[in-house]
């Protein structure tokens, strides 16, 4: 490729009357816009271990209350885009939020997508646009753009969760921001029993079913056991794997990351394709290695890892008589919608 001429070679004045002028030449910086094959991404493959931020997380219950906090959250920071910059990959905001026995992390809402992946504990419950939904152990929770959440506990032992969020990507448009609310009155349960099979939706008159987001939580039990289903009933399938979408769409559930839960089988080693979107694994249950050029990360329950776009990845069980459960995060719905996805053989 054509060498092209440096900042170096101009004359200083030149510089200098360009700068004046809010003016930059293009040339200098052309192949690091645009390098050529393949993007240089900041996103650096990054590891964090549950069993080495724990105490850091509870020693955050002792020091800071939740008065002062508003959410207690450590940042799963990717170091490639500095820490400061609370970033897991170019869009993707990762957090373990904790929440003790008796608090609230009071109402708000805001631009940014939210999910959580409960990691830990029993008895919180987090309401979202007036339904109360119950934290569970591996259940996911979104909290779509705009819409009102709180969180509240009423179990005795500290409960944990991950948070995924598009943050990144909203401040960048300079689109992030929050509006402070009140408590809110609980209208419903959780709606995810009226959509309780694959298949057939609540018809005709449903609360929520007209609604841009009809399904809010889903259960952990409900998606392992669709998993088992099909890793039993599809023994051929390259991939038991199972994406959380809207139940009256059959869109991706949130409109900028995709989310999906997947089984490795006892023993299994899935290779996946480099596709154009970064991606996030969260072990929710069992060992597995999660394995791309020159690094290798062994997850136990509970790590979560970030891997850059554009690149292959190994996954590989490490127990040969148990399955092994983890959850994605990705920029697919990204990707799509701007038109950039891309996957390569
Ligand atoms: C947020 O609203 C929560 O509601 C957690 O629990 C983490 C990180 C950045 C911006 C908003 C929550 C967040 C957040």
């Amino acid at each position: 490729m054509l060498e092209l001429g440096r900042l170096e070679d101009l004359p200083i004045d030149y510089r200098e009357a360009l700068t004046a002028q809010n003016l930059v030449p293009l040339w200098p910086s052309l192949r690091a816009v645009l390098p050529p094959g393949k993007p240089g991404p900041r996103t650096r493959p990054t590891r964090w271990s549950y069993e080495a931020l724990r105490p850091l997380l509870m020693q955050a219950g002792e020091l800071t209350p939740i008065e002062k906090a508003e959410r207690r959250v450590l940042v799963l920071a990717n170091p490639g885009h500095g820490l400061e910059k609370m970033q897991a990959s170019s869009s993707i905001y990762l957090g373990m939020q904790l929440l003790l026995p008796g608090e609230i992390a009071p109402a708000h809402r805001h631009t940014p997508n939210a999910v959580r992946m409960i990691v830990e504990g029993e008895g919180a419950y987090t309401t979202v646009d007036g339904e109360k939904c119950p934290m569970v152990r591996g259940d996911l929770i979104l909290t779509p753009t705009g819409l009102w959440h709180e969180h509240g506990h009423d179990g005795d032992a500290p409960v944990v969760w991950l948070d995924v969020l598009d943050l990144p990507l909203v401040y960048y448009m300079e689109a992030s921001y929050v509006t402070e609310g009140t408590l809110q009155t609980v209208t419903g349960e959780a709606a995810e029993r009226a959509y309780q099979r694959g298949g057939v939706v609540p018809s005709p008159v449903f609360t929520r079913a007209g609604q841009r987001y009809p399904m809010l939580r889903y259960p952990w039990a409900d998606v392992r056991a669709a998993l088992e289903a099909l890793a039993a009933s599809q023994p051929q399938i390259e991939a038991v794997q199972v994406a959380y979408v809207n139940p009256e769409t059959g869109a991706d559930c949130q409109n900028i990351l995709g989310f999906s839960a997947l089984m490795l089988r006892p023993g299994e080693t899935l290779q996946l394709p480099a596709r154009s979107p970064a991606m996030v694994f969260h072990q929710i249950e069992g060992g597995a290695e999660v394995a791309i050029e020159g690094h290798s990360f062994a997850l136990a329950e509970a790590d979560t890892c970030c891997i850059p776009g554009y690149t292959p990845v190994t996954l590989k069980n490490r127990s040969t008589d148990k399955p092994a459960f983890a959850f994605i995060a990705d920029e697919s719905p990204l990707h799509k919608k701007l038109g950039v996805y891309e996957v390569r053989a």
